[in-house]
């Protein structure tokens, strides 16, 4: 079978990588040359376990190639991205149109096109499908279309992609047949055939169960700083209830699926997605609430700011609270030193560096490296060490170190 995948990013790339390494011929494309030449050479562009070692195998058996154009393929794979659009909260097709609009003189009878990328309730029948019936296809007779959303955890993804269950939402059954005869190339999991706009519903849902019980422990948290009660405790005990998992409270929540697939929803029924959308105002506040903490701690001085990637042990910056919450602190006349292992950015320091004459260590994420911190060389290059654990990642801290975090703020 010959795929094309459109967007060779975090889904795309290593979906390619799992078609290629079962045998399939796979066509990489992206719109951006530097990416496309360096995959040519087997040099990947995003941090992902596994990943680099299946394309250079493949771009030497020649099972895989990158490029800027797309080529006539078996099945067609759109994973680009889908913003939400910043006035209304709604879903942002225009690079899914535009993957679409591109593949159209390539397609022919018996082709299977299918949408990964996550898009709003009723988009596959409203948007999508016209833009191949204009072209004179017949969906479900010469042309198959299928929303099927992946579902892979950053960090775990080649993992996931195989073993996870699929949802292989057609526009009609034979269009679901069709495509899961594509993911059956390499997916492990159930292929769970259903309708397009119930895989569309089902995948933003997925994302928003998660955001609104983080917003539940976010509240949590701030409950407990306000009445004076140690939040992580009782999220601990409230959890060995069999039917209780209280969610982990945080800086905020970031990414590109939780902190955007929610407003999908939101924009279909404002009206109605009350909780949804109270969920995302909360999860958006902790960046103020954490700032305010911070001004408590410290009133002015150096905050060494450890983490900007929006979840731990990954290179993905994409909506992370931790840019919501240097600005704001820059904003208020701190000296802000950025350190992030994960991370390679210009103004970003070494650890030795941000802590260098800090007067607080501010964590904003649960990378590896900040679990337990190099304690003797904080006390040497910290006068009076504090940090405050945004994350709650660090267990203890020696004598000498003060450490804040959701258990204790009401202690500041
Ligand atoms: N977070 C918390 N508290 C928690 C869990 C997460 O504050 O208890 C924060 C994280 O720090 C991060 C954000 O939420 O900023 C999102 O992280 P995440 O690990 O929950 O999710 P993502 O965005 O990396 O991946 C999610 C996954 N969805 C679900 O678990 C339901 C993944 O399976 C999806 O494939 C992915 O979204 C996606 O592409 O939609």
């Amino acid at each position: 079978m010959k795929v094309c995948i459109m967007g060779q990013g975090y889904i795309g790339l290593p979906t390619a990588a799992l078609f290629s390494r079962n045998h399939c011929e796979v066509v990489g494309v992206d719109i951006n040359e530097e990416i496309v030449n360096n995959l040519n050479k087997g040099i990947i562009h995003i941090e992902e376990p596994g990943i680099s070692d299946i394309i250079r195998q493949s771009v030497k058996k020649n099972t895989y190639k990158a490029s800027l154009t797309p080529e006539k393929a078996d099945a067609f794979i759109i994973t680009v991205p889908t913003p939400y659009i910043v006035e209304n909260y709604s879903c942002d097709l225009s690079y899914v149109i535009t993957a679409c609009e591109t593949i159209v003189p390539l397609l022919e009878k018996g082709n299977t096109v299918i949408i990964e990328s996550t898009i709003a309730p009723m988009s596959t029948d409203e948007v999508i499908k016209p833009i191949f019936e204009k072209a004179g296809f017949k969906i479900g007779e010469d042309l198959y279309l299928a929303h099927c959303p992946e579902r892979v955890l950053p960090g775990k993804i080649l993992e996931e992609l195989v073993h996870n269950n699929r949802i292989i939402g057609g526009v009609t059954p034979e269009c679901s047949v069709k495509a899961s005869e594509v993911y059956g190339q390499f997916v492990e999991g159930h292929l769970m055939l259903t309708e397009a706009k119930t895989a569309e519903l089902s995948k933003c849902m997925e994302n928003t169960f998660r955001d609104v019980n983080i917003a539940l422990a976010n509240e949590l948290t701030k409950i407990c700083a306000e009445i004076g009660v140690n939040a992580l405790d009782v999220i601990k005990l409230a959890n060995k209830h069999p039917r209780v998992n209280l969610h982990s409270p945080g800086p905020g929540v970031g990414g590109h699926c939780l902190a955007i697939d929610p407003y999908f929803i939101y924009a279909k029924a404002p009206e109605t997605a009350k909780i949804i959308k109270l969920a995302r105002d909360t999860n958006n506040s902790m960046p103020d609430f954490v700032c305010k903490y911070v001004e408590k701690i410290i009133p002015n001085g150096k905050i060494a700011v450890l983490g900007a990637s929006y979840k731990g042990n990954t290179d993905d910056d994409r909506e992370s609270p931790a840019y919501d919450i240097i600005a704001r602190l820059e904003n208020d006349g701190y000296e802000i030193a950025v350190h992030d292992p994960h991370l390679e950015r210009d103004n970003f320091v070494s650890f030795g560096d941000a802590i260098d004459g800090a007067d607080l260590i501010l964590i904003l994420c649960d990378h590896n490296e900040f679990k337990h911190p190099d304690y003797k060389l904080i006390s040497e290059k910290m006068q009076n060490p504090i940090i405050f654990d945004t994350k709650n990642i660090i267990p203890s801290v020696p004598e000498g170190v003060t450490l804040y975090n959701y258990g204790n703020l009401y202690e500041i």
